[in-house]
């Protein structure tokens, strides 16, 4: 039977599209301004807060939640590194971010963000609409924009001043803006990461890049008690094709450190938790705004998750949002908004010709012939043995300061 029923309808300053770390954040950050607001999520909140992704927090993010109140477990829980490992050819070398810029990165779950968020939204009295179907968003080229959606079947629909796309890259408010005033920029890499959780002690206090014969692989963590590893894979990879035992070994091989001919790097082997691959994929769109409507984090730009910075451009574009939408609000000046795009632009190309590079630099592609090997690991000596590439890459690696 179709339904008529008139829409509930409800007004907030703005609404947000997307309970991911961009939308909950851009939340906050505006309550703490004095602007309401409310957030319109597809999935439950336990989705959210169990979705295995992003572990490394920049120092301008992790300064950021401290100052805005949501960084008291952060603090206590998450792991300070002041240095990271690029490995190859048999040999690890330390690159000492803290020495060479004096910041540090924090490894913290961004599922344990997502809880420490949720939290204090639900403290504030926050409105967080988790479980909204078929969202979608109109008016947002006039001074009334709408967002509309259902609830237990029931049609909703908030009016507010301002939208915020928040929604990812899959979402809808991107694919809303009328194509002809966006402007894309792909790239997608002939590769993957095959990714997983496992119950072992990290074999390494800190982050271990290694740039191998046969790929790249990535050793990470989320506490002094899981381990979470990454390697190179085929774009689509069958996760069938690789049983437990095959994903150690090739770890181990892409791990594996020579003094003379002793093998003495090994990796904790433990039960696996969770097992995905992941595409590779560089995008960006211009403006990251239209009329009313302002995108967020995934929503406007994909990053190779080679650099660690997807979620941290996340939040330094709320930071953004927040701060320019906070400025109109005080003083009915529209300029902050105005620029929203060409400020977070800045940033977002930065931080993607840094992932496109650490990614060109450390993974294997098919039509490489020697002459690229060589090339790739003359790059990799640069880096670890002259201070000054050095220091680019730590001062990119740890992150700039937020505006
Ligand atoms: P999200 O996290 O995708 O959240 C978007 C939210 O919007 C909801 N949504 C909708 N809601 C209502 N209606 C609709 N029609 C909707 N469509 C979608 C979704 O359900 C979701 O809840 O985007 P956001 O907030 O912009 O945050 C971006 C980050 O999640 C992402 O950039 C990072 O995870 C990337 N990333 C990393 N970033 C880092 O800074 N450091 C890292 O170490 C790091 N490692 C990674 C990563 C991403 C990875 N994967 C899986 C892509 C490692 C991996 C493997
Ligand atoms: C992670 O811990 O999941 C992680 C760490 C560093 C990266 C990407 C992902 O570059």
């Amino acid at each position: 039977m179709p339904r008529f029923d008139m829409p509930v309808r409800i007004k907030t300053r703005v609404g947000i599209v997307g309970a991911g770390p961009a939308g909950l954040l851009l939340s906050h950050l505006l309550h703490l301004e004095g602007i309401e607001s409310i957030v319109v999520e597809s999935r439950s909140r336990r989705y959210a807060e169990e979705r295995v992704r992003a572990g490394v927090l920049e120092q301008s993010t992790v300064d950021l939640l401290c100052a805005s109140g949501v960084g008291e477990r952060l603090r206590r829980e998450g792991l300070i590194h002041h240095g990271v490992e690029l490995r190859f050819e048999g040999r690890g070398h330390r690159i000492d971010m803290r020495e060479l810029t004096g910041r540090s990165i924090t490894v913290y779950g961004q599922n344990e963000l997502m809880k420490d968020l949720a939290d204090a939204r639900i403290s504030a009295g926050g409105r967080t609409e988790y479980e909204a179907e078929d969202a979608g968003i109109r008016d947002f080229d006039t001074d009334s924009p709408v967002i509309r959606y259902r609830k237990d079947g029931e049609p909703r629909e908030i009016a507010c001043e301002f939208i915020a796309g928040c929604d990812g890259f899959h979402g809808i408010c991107r694919p809303s803006i009328p194509a002809g005033a966006l402007r894309v920029f792909e790239k997608i890499y002939p590769f993957g990461w095959l990714g997983i959780l496992a119950e072992a002690e990290p074999a390494s206090d800190e982050l271990i890049y290694a740039s191998h014969q046969r790929g790249f692989a990535l050793m990470s963590m989320r506490s002094r008690s899981i381990t979470r590893l990454y390697l190179q894979c085929a774009a689509e990879e069958n996760l069938a094709e690789w049983p437990d035992g095959r994903i150690w070994e090739e770890l181990e091989t892409r791990f594996a450190t020579r003094e003379g001919f002793r093998l003495d790097f090994r990796l904790n082997r433990g039960p696996i938790l969770q097992k995905g691959v992941t595409a590779m994929r560089s995008f960006v769109v211009e403006p990251m705004q239209y009329g009313r409507l302002f995108l967020a984090g995934d929503a406007a730009h994909i990053v190779p998750p080679t650099g660690a910075k997807g979620l941290n451009l996340a939040v330094a574009d709320v930071a953004a949002l927040a701060r320019a939408l906070a400025h109109f609000a005080k003083t009915a000046d529209r300029s902050l908004l105005d620029r929203y795009s060409e400020t977070c632009l800045r940033r977002v190309w930065r931080v993607q010709r840094f992932s496109w590079w650490m990614t060109s630099m450390l993974h294997r592609l098919s039509e490489h012939d020697d002459f690229d090997r060589r090339r790739q690991l003359a790059e990799l000596r640069q880096v670890t043995e002259s201070r000054a590439a050095a220091t680019h890459f730590a001062e990119n690696y740890a992150g700039l300061p937020l505006l």
